[in-house]
């Protein structure tokens, strides 16, 4: 849990995007159906989240700002004895008013009335000229069903059809680009458990062993360390399976002289790690199998060094790309710097935080507070040989911070990580 303060100071930041007299509705979302009565597991909004704190469902923040006044109303479900006696206890008016700073709670039966009286001089009744409704429409293909807010804002449109909808995402995303303190250590803790449940994998990884059996290793070290879920779903792929690159399947057996690369990460109060280690089975690197991982290393490392403010985002590539196209060329594997994406076909860098592809433009400079990750990787299928390494990167004010250096990647550590523990 982030500090009320932090949730406050969001939401002030929010405000102040807001044109005069408008309202802004974000709703926390509710989990989608899985089969019959049962849900997929409930993940907030993460722009709800970040101004709130409250990872309770079918919550709604309302802020009206009207000549410069700032009203804010947070809507939570109701406590009722029925529900609490299936899924324990509900967050109550005093613990979300204690969360989110927020003065005025009330339940979620009364959104429509408190909508009206936001919109109305109180007692009177009377509108008062509001312009704007803001929603955080989240970007989806055309053709998706609608989302509650889109729902809603029809709704309004109906009801209140001299307002104008107005979207306010990409201003709520940009908020959340660069990181503070307090959001920074919650991806370092990400990062430990992601980092333990790596230790495991490499500890335990044999020939004959299946992939799915490393992944029970790597969510067993975060169940343990109170974390349910990973960020996103562990890639845990050996030999040629690892030169695709969302390999989710993770059901094959690894086999002796074979890689295995792991692209996994814990995610910590809503906050995500994404680190990938490329480890041989045998805790030994086969001569060839070295030579191409020292390539990525390399080529990784050139790119982090580049990692300052002011840094073009964008141009970050192209390190990685000179970096690794020279050394392909110096051993053979490629004859021009163009054949390099046959082995090399995605970007290098993205945010993290409350997302594991977290918001954030891609034509801009690096600045102090963004995390980003940093992931090259060389892909040989007709070598049976995929090597992905990938760290996750703090931009300081005079530099960079490898959040994640503590996670070993050098062969010499991880032969000497892997001999210690067979
Ligand atoms: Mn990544």
């Amino acid at each position: 849990m982030i500090s009320q303060e932090f949730h406050k100071e969001k939401r002030s930041d929010a405000a102040a995007g807001l044109l005069d007299r408008s309202l802004l509705i974000v709703f926390a979302g509710k989990a989608p159906q899985r089969t019959g009565d049962q849900s997929y597991a409930f993940t907030p909004n993460r722009n709800f989240y970040y101004l709130t704190g409250v990872a309770k469902e079918r919550s709604v923040l309302l802020m009206a700002k009207y000549e410069d006044c700032l009203e804010e109303v947070l809507l939570i479900e109701k406590p009722n004895p029925r529900k609490e006696s299936r899924i324990g206890q509900m967050m109550d008016i005093d613990q979300a008013r204690e969360l989110t700073g927020i003065p005025t709670i009330r339940y979620l039966d009364e959104l429509d009335v408190c909508i009206a009286e936001l919109l109305s001089n109180r007692g009177t009744l009377v509108e008062r000229d509001f312009q704007n409704v803001y929603f955080d429409f989240e970007t989806g293909d055309v053709g998706d069903p609608l989302d509650q807010a889109r729902m809603y804002a029809r709704k309004i449109q109906d009801r209140f059809p001299y307002l104008q909808i107005q979207n306010i995402h990409h201003q709520l995303c940009n908020l959340r680009v660069c990181k503070e303190r307090s959001e920074i250590e919650k991806i370092r803790r990400a990062i430990e458990i992601t980092d333990e449940g790596i230790k495991s994998m490499m500890r335990r990884v044999k020939a004959g062993l299946w992939e799915y059996e490393l992944e029970a290793a790597f969510d067993y070290e975060l169940k343990v360390r109170g974390v349910k879920n990973p960020a996103f779903p562990s890639i845990i792929a050996s030999g040629a399976n690892a030169t695709v690159l969302h390999y989710e399947d993770n059901n094959q057996m690894v086999g002796e002289d074979e890689l295995v690369l792991v692209d996994v990460g814990a995610e910590y109060d809503y906050y995500c790690a994404d680190i990938s280690r490329t480890f041989p089975v045998s805790g030994r690197f086969t001569p060839r199998q070295r030579i191409l991982y020292e390539i990525v290393l390399k080529a990784q490392e050139a790119t982090i060094e580049a990692m300052k403010p002011g840094q073009g985002l964008e141009q970050l590539l192209d390190i990685t790309k000179a970096t690794m196209a020279a050394e392909c060329q110096r051993v053979g594997l490629i004859k021009t710097a163009e054949e390099l994406s046959r082995y090399f076909f995605h970007g290098v860098s993205h945010y993290l935080g409350l997302d594991t592809h977290d918001v954030g433009g891609r034509n801009v400079k690096l600045a102090p507070g963004m995390v980003l990750t940093v992931e090259p990787g060389l892909y040989v299928p007709e070598e049976n040989i995929g090597i992905r390494i990938e760290d996750d990167v703090l931009i300081t004010a005079d530099g960079h911070e490898v959040l994640s250096k503590q996670i070993i990647k050098t062969v010499e550590d991880i032969e000497r990580f892997m001999q210690q523990t067979t």
